[in-house]
């Protein structure tokens, strides 16, 4: 194993306190990152800017807008451990890479097959949207640094601001809401209670990358709405806030080995 002398994450920034990302996306990242104990440095971007960012460094676009156009993603990683500098964007390529590159046999960070753990992310993915989407979306967008605001709007909201959704917060209907987007969550988490008795993971004994895909959504619930994030961490028994505990370590955001570029 070959020890990197400088990985670099690429993340968008927040108004939170240090800029921290509401992305789960680069939070999985991290947690692949440091769950494998390597150093990495995040770099805070805005949002409009990942696509000249990707550019420069030779990535492809990782998916599309709305509109058809070629959307290009955070998280970005970079390793400039050798001679030739390696820039991979999406989070499931960069852990697969770390898996490749970095992990020794005992930390291997799918299962012996990369399309079922694909389709279990895919679960967890659609599940915990509806947080976001029809629940947590203005809270999301409030977090959004300014000047992203239009960019996410128009580029992948189609021109609807979710901030003109009248606040229902507090009211029966909003905790109805809340009730429909855990029961999701719950279905999806609670298919594997039972099956993999050895520990707290979905992997079993060690975590996989569906693991890390479900801790950083949790992590963008606990950002975005921390009365929503009480009551996730509740469900099956409990076992989402054993969750928690032991994977928050490799989640955390580190603003001393963070610089902002905006
Ligand atoms: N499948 C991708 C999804 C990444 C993604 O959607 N990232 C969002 C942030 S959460 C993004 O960079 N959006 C750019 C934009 O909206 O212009 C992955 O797993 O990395």
């Amino acid at each position: 194993m070959s020890t990197p002398s400088k990985l670099v994450l690429y993340e968008f920034a927040t108004k939170l306190p240090n800029g921290e990302s509401i992305s789960p996306f680069t939070a999985t990242t991290r947690c692949a990152l440091n769950y494998l104990g390597l150093p990495f440095e995040s770099h805070l971007l805005n949002i409009r800017d990942i696509e000249s960012v990707s550019l420069k460094l030779d990535i492809k676009p990782t998916s599309t807008f709305p509109d058809g156009s070629p959307k290009h993603t955070v998280p970005i990683l970079v390793d400039q451990s050798s001679s030739t500098t390696i820039a991979i964007a999406d989070s499931f390529a960069i852990v697969q890479y770390l898996d490749k590159t970095y992990a020794k046999p005992d930390q291997r960070l799918f299962t012996s097959s990369p399309s079922v753990d694909k389709l279990a992310t895919g679960a967890v993915n659609t599940a915990f949207f509806g947080f976001i989407g029809g629940v947590l979306g203005a809270d999301a967008l409030g977090l959004l640094q300014d000047e992203d605001k239009p960019h996410m709007i128009q580029r992948n909201l189609g021109g609807f601001d979710p901030s003109t959704i009248p606040d229902i917060k507090g009211t029966p209907a909003w905790a109805e809401a809340v009730d429909k987007v855990i029961e999701a969550a719950k279905a999806v988490t609670s298919t594997t209670v039972g099956i993999a008795k050895e520990g707290t993971w979905i992997g079993g004994e060690k975590p996989v990358f569906v693991d890390f895909a479900l801790l950083g959504m949790v992590n963008m619930i606990r950002l975005v709405n921390g009365e929503a994030w009480e009551r996730l961490l509740n469900v099956d028994g409990g076992r989402m806030r054993r969750y928690w505990e032991e994977g928050k370590e490799w989640v955390r955001f580190e603003p001393e080995a963070s610089t902002r570029d905006v």
